[in-house]
């Protein structure tokens, strides 16, 4: 397969431009090493002009009612639904998960389009009585001002959406630095709201690195807002580098997600939901299930069939039929996932299948590791504890309901969890004592849908969440409207009132 390489540029303030010194950065096809673009490494001074850019269009977007804006997303959403199957196959190219969750991105964006669209004529406030006569109380929502978004490679086109179409209907102006890895797909989201009606400068992106186009957006005084997904040691960084201006800050962190089979669970559908949530996407989502904390009496199977299954999967390139699982990102991802090894066997825990890179015939081209399950996993072992981002799961035996659930919450993360049970009254209590954003039951840890709030408690977040209506709070500041039509200055919680 021949791929024709592009050269591209930056947007800023509706100019395609080179970065400042001309510097540039590549990127490859994860699973052959097929060259596919060439991009701008960003400069300090090229997020100075994007700034500049974003605040500049500021007024003139704010000032365009919500319902227009909505229509500006409504019409992006239609050209991405056309585009559809393009963008998921140029995806697959780019971030190497096969073409059936590339189309699940691309139609995960599409989703967040049209929500986002409808919110221009819903985002409701509030209208409340007045403790005074004749006077009105009532509540509505403000723009932050200019947002810096700064996206992950492993939901190219989603996770940018998830940012950008919230950020813009609630009338934000926006500085995007999509992540190294997959700037391609990231554009194309961009050129699409371009193509719906966007108007210049509301929305440039600088391409490059975190170290210093991340930074500079981070640490620039007329930003306002930075939404980050990513891993937790960056959105420690993030937070200590906008604490200057004291900039809120909007994280979507690491997770360390668990599926928990209880004693009674139907296990089809707990192998299903097991392999499908810790091997789909090479395990490289947020939500990916790196925990399974099985009961002791269907211990012995559970593992053995997830063993199975995951030694049925077929890796390969994501766009040839039949692949089941793509290459992992880069080679750093790879090394990274590849050290868990010794790491695993320092817990005491048992490999039960995987634990190298694959390397048959046209695999050795590209960063592909096999499906990863480690067996007898002690819940304090590294393996258990710490993100691996990739496809690596370890087993945890339990000898009952609230042990499992001890487990699952003994982690510093806290984005996804399940529980497969047909037990309602455990359910409902898994439901209330898992303390983790999102829970599942008799589903695996992945699926989130945008209607919700996507977010988590402790070490994977800092209280705020994407999607959903829940968004809104991020892209917005409250605003309390007092309207007094009595014709006089009454006050407040000092007025005697007699009827
Ligand atoms: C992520 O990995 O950061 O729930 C996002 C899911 C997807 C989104 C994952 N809808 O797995």
């Amino acid at each position: 397969m021949t791929v024709a390489t592009a050269t591209y540029k930056n947007l800023i303030g509706g100019e395609w431009v080179d970065s400042s010194d001309g510097a540039t950065f590549e990127v490859k096809d994860p699973a052959n090493g097929e060259l596919l673009g060439v991009f701008p490494e960003s400069t300090r001074e090229d997020v100075d002009r994007a700034v500049a850019a974003a605040r500049g269009a500021y007024d003139k977007w704010r000032l365009m009612p919500a319902p227009h804006r909505g229509e500006i997303l409504y019409k992006a959403a239609e050209i991405m639904v056309e585009r559809k199957e393009d963008l998921a196959r140029e995806m697959t190219r780019e971030m190497g998960k096969v073409l059936a969750e590339t189309r699940g991105d691309v139609q995960e964006a599409i989703d967040m389009l049209y929500y986002m669209g409808g919110e221009g004529r819903r985002m409701f406030g509030e209208v409340v009585p007045s403790e005074l006569p004749d006077k009105m109380a009532l509540s509505t929502r403000l723009p932050v001002g200019v947002v810096g978004a700064i996206t992950p490679w492993n939901f190219p086109i989603a996770i940018p959406s998830w940012k950008l179409a919230p950020a813009l209907i609630c009338g934000n102006t926006v500085v995007f630095k999509p992540a190294e890895d997959t700037p391609i797909l990231s554009l194309r989201l961009v050129e699409i709201l371009i193509e719906a009606g966007l108007p210049k400068g509301v929305v440039n992106v600088v391409f490059g690195h975190g170290a210093v186009a991340g930074d500079a957006i981070v640490k620039h005084a007329d930003v306002d807002l930075i939404t980050f997904t990513g891993s937790t040691a960056t959105g420690k960084a993030i937070t200590k580098g906008a604490a200057e201006d004291l900039k809120r800050v909007s994280l979507e962190l690491g997770g360390k997600n668990v599926i928990i089979v209880h004693e009674d669970a139907d296990l089809d559908l707990a192998v299903e939901g097991i392999v499908w949530s810790a091997f789909g996407t090479s395990g490289q989502r947020c939500t990916a299930a790196s925990r399974i904390v099985i009961h002791e009496k269907v211990y012995d199977e559970v593992a053995k069939r997830v063993v199975a299954a995951a030694e049925a999967l077929t890796l390969g390139h994501g766009l040839e039929d039949g692949t089941d699982v793509g290459p992992v990102i880069n080679q750093k991802q790879l090394d990274r996932i590849s050290s868990y090894r010794a790491i695993g066997e320092a817990d005491g825990a048992t490999l039960l299948t995987g634990g190298e890179r694959a390397t048959e015939g046209d695999l050795a081209d590209g960063f592909f590791y096999k499906p990863t399950v480690w067996g007898n996993v002690s819940p304090k072992a590294r393996i258990a504890q710490e993100e691996i981002f990739g496809p690596v799961t370890a087993l945890i035996k339990v000898s009952s309901f609230d042990e499992a659930i001890a487990v699952a919450n003994d982690t510093t993360y806290g984005l996804s969890s399940s529980i497969f049970t047909k037990d309602v009254n455990l359910a409902f209590k898994a439901m209330r004592d898992l303390y983790t954003g999102i829970t599942y039951i008799n589903a695996g840890t992945t699926g989130a849908e945008i209607q919700l709030p996507f977010g988590g408690t402790k070490g994977t977040g800092n209280g705020h969440r994407d999607a959903g209506t829940a968004a809104l709070d991020v892209y917005t500041e409250w605003k309390a409207l007092y309207i007094d039509f009595s014709g006089k200055i009454q006050k407040a919680q000092i007025d005697e009132l007699t009827f």
